[in-house]
C-alpha cells in the first residue's frame, strides 16, 4: 500500500518509529513523504539519511528548496551567506554535499493515477501541475490572487484548497499552524510534529492515518493551537 508522510522537519526518531508502526501493519509498503525532511528540527541529517536508506520517495519542499538554494551561494560566493545561514548550513557538517546531491533529485510533485503529491499545494486557476508557479507548489497556504500574496493564514476562504476543484486527491504538508479544515479529496499531512505536535502517515488505500506523538517541542514559533491537533 502507498503511505504518505508529513513534513518530518528532522525530527528522525518519531520518523524511525513511524517507520516501524507501518512496517508492522504492511510487509511491503511503498513509502513518500510531502517534504521538508530538513530544517528547524533536532536531527536533519539522520532523517535525511533514513529517508534515502528506506526509499521513501519525496517532494521538495521549501526547505529542501532552501537548502539547494544556500549551498549555491555557499559554492559561488560564500560572503553573501549570513551568519545565521552558515549555522544552518553546518547542521550537515561534512555531509552537506551528499545531503545536496540527494535532495537535488527529489521532483516538485509526484503523480499518480488517481492522486497527485505537493508539499505545500497548488496554484488556483492553473489546470496542469507542469504550469503552475513552483513558488505556490513550495511555498502556498492562502492565495491573494499573485504569488506575492500566499501568506494571510488568518482567511480561511482564500485557503488555496478552497479555491482549486482537482479531479485527483492532492496529498500536501507544509501548513501546520491554524490550517482550516480542507474540503473532500485533500489531504494534508503536516500536523507539526516539530512544534510538539504529531508525526502523521496517510494510507491512500484505506483512507486512514497514523500519527505518532513528537518526543518534546523542538521548535518554540508557531506551535500549533490545540484546534489543528493530529485526529
Ligand atoms: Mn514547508
Amino acid at each position: 500500500m502507498r503511505w504518505f508522510i508529513g513534513d518530518v522537519h528532522g525530527c528522525r526518531e518519531e520518523l524511525e518509529e513511524m517507520l516501524e508502526r507501518i512496517s508492522r501493519e504492511d510487509s511491503a509498503p511503498e513509502l513518500f513523504s510531502t517534504g521538508d525532511v530538513v530544517g528547524k528540527g533536532p536531527d536533519v541529517p539522520g532523517a535525511l539519511a533514513l529517508v534515502e536508506r528506506e526509499g521513501i520517495r519525496a517532494v521538495l519542499g521549501n526547505h529542501e528548496a532552501w537548502l539547494l538554494r544556500k549551498a549555491e551561494i555557499l559554492r559561488n560566493a560564500p560572503s553573501e551567506l549570513e551568519e545565521k545561514q552558515r549555522r544552518d548550513l553546518a547542521v550537515y557538517g561534512d555531509g552537506l554535499g551528499r545531503a545536496v546531491e540527494f535532495v537535488r533529485s527529489w521532483p516538485l510533485y509526484r503523480e499518480f493515477p488517481d492522486i497527485d503529491l505537493v508539499h505545500a499545494g497548488l496554484e488556483p486557476g492553473v489546470d496542469s501541475l507542469a504550469e503552475m508557479n513552483p513558488a505556490c507548489l513550495l511555498a502556498i497556504r492562502t492565495w491573494g490572487g499573485s504569488v506575492e500574496r500566499m501568506w494571510e493564514i488568518d482567511a480561511p476562504e482564500k485557503a488555496w484548497f478552497n479555491l482549486v476543484r482537482w479531479p485527483k486527491k492532492v496529498v500536501f504538508g507544509h501548513w501546520a499552524y491554524r490550517m482550516p479544515e480542507p474540503p473532500p479529496g485533500f489531504v494534508g499531512l503536516d500536523t507539526g510534529c516539530v512544534y510538539g505536535g504529531a508525526l502523521t502517515a496517510w494510507c491512500a488505500e484505506e483512507d486512514r492515518r497514523i500519527s505518532v506523538p513528537a518526543r518534546r517541542d523542538y521548535a518554540e514559533k508557531h506551535a500549533p493551537k490545540p484546534t489543528s491537533a493530529p485526529r
